[in-house]
């Protein structure tokens, strides 16, 4: 059977559940209240989430339009760089033409042949086929008795003239610089060729004739053109 004090415990025990029960469910409301904000909290994360993703697409929608402008663009000037380079080689062709022209200028037709006679420098004989390589040509070899005589008249008299024969390889055996074979025309004067003091190697016309001489003398040459 409850004593009096069995019962007074009980009542205050009961009274203490109730206000532990009320605290209890402050407590959840509070937690509650807490869940309903950190909610809205996500929901607000999720909206910025999704608009700063519709910013990122259409972000990456610009940029690749910005990168498709560009490919147009370096398109355009791809073909800008081709035509201007079919221009240049088109220029360059006609320099070219330009060129040849201009060295063919320099020679006339003597004879059969397209030849010039530097009446206005004097070289020595290295120098002189220099001279004519610049010009498109080599030193001239005569071919025959009618290129000589029809020569003879575009030449000063008693002047030494430069030709395009040697024997600097092979002693005594006068060859052609253009082709390094043997000349098929010679007019030796009469005592030529007589290699003087061993020193005569390079090929001069003078009067109409051929004298062997020395090489480094600077003289007045006559060109053939090599085309
Ligand atoms: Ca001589």
């Amino acid at each position: 059977m409850p004593t009096i004090r069995h019962i007074y415990h009980q009542q205050r025990s009961s009274t203490c559940d109730a206000q532990k029960l009320n605290e209890t469910q402050a407590k959840l409301d509070r937690i509650e209240g807490r869940q309903t904000a950190l909610e809205a909290s996500v929901d607000t994360l999720k909206t910025s989430v999704d608009r700063e993703g519709e910013t990122l697409k259409a972000g990456l929608a610009s940029l690749e339009k910005l990168l498709e402008q560009k490919e147009a663009a370096s398109k355009l000037l791809q073909a800008k760089v081709d035509r201007i380079e079919g221009q240049l080689a088109g220029i360059a062709e006609a320099l070219s033409k330009a060129i040849k022209n201009l060295q063919h200028s320099k020679f006339e037709r003597i004879g059969d042949r397209l030849l010039c006679v530097g009446n206005n420098s004097r070289q020595k004989w290295s120098l002189a086929e220099e001279a004519c390589l610049q010009m498109g040509g080599h030193l001239a070899t005569i071919q025959n008795e009618a290129e000589l005589a029809a020569l003879e008249g575009k030449l000063k008299r008693n002047t030494p003239y430069w030709l395009g024969l040697s024997d600097l390889a092979e002693q005594g055996q006068f060859v052609s610089v253009a082709t390094g074979r043997p000349a098929g025309f010679f007019n030796w004067r009469a005592t030529q060729p007589n290699n003087f003091n061993n020193n005569d190697r390079c090929v001069s016309l003078y009067n109409s004739e051929m004298y062997d001489s020395v090489c480094e003398d600077a003289e007045h040459f006559i060109c053939e053109a090599a085309f």
